[in-house]
């Protein structure tokens, strides 16, 4: 991989700023601080733009509540081409974390995302916007 060298004018405060996160969250280095934060903004890109995205939805909740194993498979079915797999772990007696990984249009996940907020008894739904990686250096 070439690397190419560019000089950035930044307000004195913001570039402090800006160290001080980069310290705090032991990054080695500000290019690699930068080039974290453009390849984010890719990502994000891709997001709006409609290309093919991956990523996984985080979901807890407690398998007591009534019928809501029924409605989560249920939903999940009805998705299934934007989902890759399902892992299930059982966090304690009550508790359930599920990580669906996705990969697909953004609109079809974001349906999905919808859907699955939209459940009673839920108690965390969370998307990870990643990216397939195929667009990105
Ligand atoms: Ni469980």
């Amino acid at each position: 991989m070439s690397l190419t060298r560019f000089s950035v004018s930044l307000e004195e405060s913001l570039m402090r700023q800006f160290d001080a996160k980069i310290k705090a969250e032991r990054c080695p280095t500000r290019s690699k601080a930068v080039g974290d934060l453009i390849r984010a903004s890719l990502v994000k890109t891709e997001w709006q733009d409609g290309e093919e995205v991956a990523g996984a939805i985080v979901l807890v909740y407690d398998h007591h509540t009534s019928n809501i194993v029924k409605i989560l498979t249920q939903a999940q079915h009805d998705h299934h081409t934007v989902i890759i797999s399902t892992q299930h772990v059982h966090l304690d007696h009550h508790n359930c974390l599920e990580i669906i990984a996705v990969r697909g249009q953004p609109t079809e996940i974001h349906t999905l995302l919808n859907r699955l907020k939209a459940i009673k008894g839920l108690k965390h739904v969370s998307l990870a916007a990643g990216t397939t990686g195929e667009r990105l250096a």
